[in-house]
């Protein structure tokens, strides 16, 4: 056994109203739960087991048997994706940008403001299934980007600094199909701290 659940920073009704206890049961306790456990099944016998995570989505799949290249990538990813974002979403922390990404934010967009209009029409646009991010490219870029389905950005050696997961998963049984409510929630729970250490 290699990979495990990661425990969840808070408690389960720490995000209610915008992400309700019954949306972390599902979404936590089931969801990320079963990529965790999909990841490790097809992880047996392809000598790949004990390979942190992001190396084995960035470099590793290549060494692992092609037939299961595909499910351990979407499964790997999604563990990734999601352990991401229970670290973007917090009851606490700063939230607002602070300090040089602050001033980054303003450079790259113009305003916060500015920036979370992009980021809010890139989450709710997004087509199906997906994750809005906002990344620092290699050269030290600001960009906000769209995945479909299990992508990641950080297979193009872009780092991650806060993550919305967009799947109907996330926000379906408190908004039922409304993403822009469920986006317009999301923006009380960013973490800036954490956005922050990631920027560097
Ligand atoms: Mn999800």
């Amino acid at each position: 056994m290699t990979h495990t659940l990661m425990k969840l920073p808070f408690g389960n009704d720490a995000l209610a109203p915008s992400i309700s206890a019954e949306t972390i049961e599902y979404h936590y306790g089931k969801h990320h739960q079963t990529y965790v456990t999909n990841l490790n099944n097809l992880l047996t016998g392809t000598g790949l087991e004990n390979m942190q995570l992001e190396e084995l989505l960035v470099t590793g799949l290549e060494r692992s048997p092609s037939d299961k290249r595909t499910g351990l990538f979407n499964n790997g990813a999604q563990v990734y994706n999601h352990n991401f974002y229970w670290y973007t979403v917090t009851p606490g922390g700063a939230k607002t940008p602070t300090g040089k990404l602050a001033k980054a934010i303003d450079e790259t967009f113009g305003s916060f403001t500015n920036f979370k209009e992009l980021f809010t029409k890139t989450a709710v646009g997004t087509f199906g299934s997906g994750w809005c991010w906002l990344v620092k490219t290699r050269d030290g870029k600001l960009e906000v980007v769209s995945t479909s389905n299990a992508n990641t950005p950080i297979i193009e050696k872009k780092t991650p600094l806060i993550t919305c997961d967009v799947w109907e998963h996330a926000y379906y049984i408190d908004y039922r199909n409304a993403r822009p409510k469920y986006v317009e929630a999301y923006w009380n729970l960013v973490n800036w701290d954490f956005a922050a250490k990631n920027f560097g």
